[in-house]
């Protein structure tokens, strides 16, 4: 199928360890396709939806104890642990593979082995990259095909070269106890064993996207980031991006989609999406930073998603979408989660599959009562977007003018502050923190440090991540302006304070008017902060000018609470992190205490 030499001896090897009854190469014809899906209802791995009401979709359930990113059995394989780093889990490469080897040997007997050939970024272009994921999983293949561009032209675009990501995928026997996502970036490889869930299986994600990717960004001078990338266009036709990382399930998707409140429509602004969840950063001849999304799908969260918060998103998923763990609705075979509508269906089954009884659902166990799945999710088409960006298929990107950092904070963080230099900025992305989410397995709500939104993504040490900001800084002439936003404040009820959603608007437009020099702001020790004036809050009857002043207020005594925290992180990296940063850090404290 191929004359790839390196890619064949290598499907070749692979297939001889995990023994598939057939090799299948996936070629991403509309038939193919079909035939796929068409499989996957057959054995039950797919539910057809109502193709009237939901063309095109299907809904999956993965098993039950495989909902979510496992942080505790991802590992970077490097050769020294110490190119590895403290933040990330490691286990020698001989011993890893050795370990998977046993894992993976016969694991596709009686199953087929698929072969996607996948490009992050357009085919063909300059910063393109190649994949191969070797699957035995039908929904893998089905979400590839949504998520990434694959076909036979990214087998053309590679020619004979050898430089494409390996990666190997099987469900073997969703054995959680032996569930590992393996990196190998010294090997261009990537293993994951023993799950079917979204970021650990479909490898062009987050495996190659961000930890392989965010490896050979600091090799070849360029980042990996886990950011959104939106464009907002002023009424005279002016575009001007922005990239914000936010940790999972902290609101990139919504983000990403905003529509403007109505005044601000009327007055012509718009919003474009570009990318949802990823950007690769390069320095343009003009010395801008400029952003690709390399991806082609949306990978994105279903509870909370609805026509008011982002209705983008639920246009988008209204066709040609696989729903991933959400409430099936049996009176119309269509789908239903938390927070789509407050008309819960009474004749379900929650996401396990099981009969659902929507008056039992108590918010304090979402994961034991709820339809949907905490971390369900869509996978949906980009092309589907209504508001996909004009710019989306350019392969040179969009230049970015401002990079906004956030994170979940009830207290501490205010609405949004500036950062007064690329290396403050680095260090505010450095001590970011947020509440932990169900996007991962763990306790959720609990605050954790995540700098730049990148502690699960990065594949090295998180001390030379740092030092590669750095250095970026100094050959980019002319940087984006780093900002830090927080929409989760709340009052001492728990209630979010900020109406967030399409109100972050108001917010972009004071961050792009910092980046044009056309507004002031007040100096705080933590950085710029704006003057409670300068945020439009016109027709948002929700904020008095009061709860406007108390979001962007700083209050040092809380932060000082922080630095210790920040301290302990910091040595936890370990002794990579530049002194540049522990510089910033001692000067924090000191203006705090003044
Ligand atoms: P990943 O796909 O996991 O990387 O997540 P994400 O960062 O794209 O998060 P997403 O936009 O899907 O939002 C996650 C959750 O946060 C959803 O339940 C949203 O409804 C909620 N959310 C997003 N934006 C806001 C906001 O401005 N305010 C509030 N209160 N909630 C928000
Ligand atoms: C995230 O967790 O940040 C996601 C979902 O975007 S996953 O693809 O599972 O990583
Ligand atoms: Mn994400």
């Amino acid at each position: 199928m191929t004359e790839n030499k390196y890619l064949s001896s290598w499907i070749q090897e692979m297939a001889a360890m995990t023994k598939p009854d057939k090799v299948v190469w996936i070629d991403g014809s509309e038939k193919q396709t079909q035939e796929l899906r068409d499989q996957a209802c057959s054995t039950g791995e797919l539910i057809k939806l109502n193709q009237e009401i939901l063309p095109g979709c299907y809904l999956h359930r993965t098993a039950v104890n495989d909902v979510a990113r496992v942080e505790a059995r991802t590992f970077i394989c490097t050769r020294t642990k110490e190119d590895c780093g403290n933040v990330n889990n490691w286990i020698e490469p001989g011993e890893c593979y050795r370990r998977l080897t046993r894992l993976f040997t016969g694991s596709m007997q009686g199953r087929t082995m698929y072969v996607i050939p996948y490009s992050m970024g357009i085919v063909g272009s300059e910063f393109a990259k190649y994949g191969i994921e070797l699957t035995d999983s039908i929904y893998v293949v089905l979400n590839m095909l949504i998520m990434t561009r694959v076909g036979n032209d990214v087998i053309e675009a590679l020619g004979d070269s050898g430089d494409f990501i390996k990666g190997l995928h099987s469900k073997a026997d969703l054995d959680e106890n032996n569930r590992y996502i393996c990196h190998f970036p010294e090997d261009n490889t990537i293993w994951s064993v023993n799950s079917g869930y979204g970021g650990n299986v479909l490898l062009g994600k987050k495996c190659f996207a961000l930890r392989i990717a965010s490896y050979l960004g600091r090799k070849e001078g360029w980042m990996a980031e886990h950011m959104l990338i939106l464009g907002v266009q002023y009424p005279d036709g002016t575009v001007k991006y922005v990239t914000g990382a936010f940790p999972s399930a902290c609101g990139k998707t919504n983000l990403a989609m905003i529509i403007p409140p109505e005044r601000f429509r009327k007055l012509g602004y718009k919003c474009w999406c570009v990318g949802d969840d990823i950007a690769w950063l390069r320095v343009g001849e003009d010395g801008r930073l400029w952003a690709v999304n390399p991806e082609n799908g949306f990978f994105g969260v279903a509870p909370g998603t609805n026509e008011k918060s982002n209705p983008n998103a639920l246009h988008t998923c209204m066709k040609d979408t696989i729903f991933t763990n959400v409430c099936h609705d049996l009176s119309d075979n269509t789908v239903w989660w938390e927070g789509l509508n407050s008309d819960p269906p009474a004749n379900a089954e929650n996401w396990r599959g099981e009969p659902w009884d929507y008056r039992k659902y108590d918010k304090t166990d979402k994961v034991g009562t709820s339809g949907a799945h905490p971390n369900s999710r869509f996978t949906a088409k980009s092309k589907n977007c209504p508001c996909l960006s004009p710019e989306f298929d350019n392969p040179k990107g969009v230049p970015i003018s401002a990079i906004i950092f956030g994170g979940r904070r009830a207290k501490t963080a205010p609405l949004v502050y500036q950062s007064t230099s690329w290396q403050n900025g680095t260090f505010v992305g450095s001590i970011m923190a947020s509440e932990t989410t169900a996007a991962a397995a763990g306790a959720v709500g609990v605050v954790r440090r995540d700098p730049m939104a990148m502690r699960p993504f990065v594949g090295y040490d998180m001390g030379d991540y740092f030092r590669h900001w750095l250095d970026m800084g100094k050959v980019i002439k002319n940087p984006p302006k780093i900002f830090h936003v927080n929409w989760f404040r709340t009052d001492d009820d728990g209630n979010f304070i900020w109406p967030g959603f399409g109100d972050n608007f108001r917010v972009l437009l004071w961050i792009l008017a910092r980046c044009e020099g056309k507004v002031d702001a007040d100096l705080t020790p933590i950085g710029y902060v704006p003057k409670p004036s300068d945020i439009d809050i016109g027709g948002l009857d929700s904020v008095s000018s009061d709860t406007l002043r108390d979001l962007l207020s700083v209050d040092n005594a809380s932060w000082l609470a922080d630095i210790e925290n920040i301290k302990e992180f910091y040595s936890f990296i370990g002794d990579r992190v530049p002194s540049e940063l522990t510089d910033e850090l001692s000067g924090l404290e000191k203006r705090l205490g003044e």
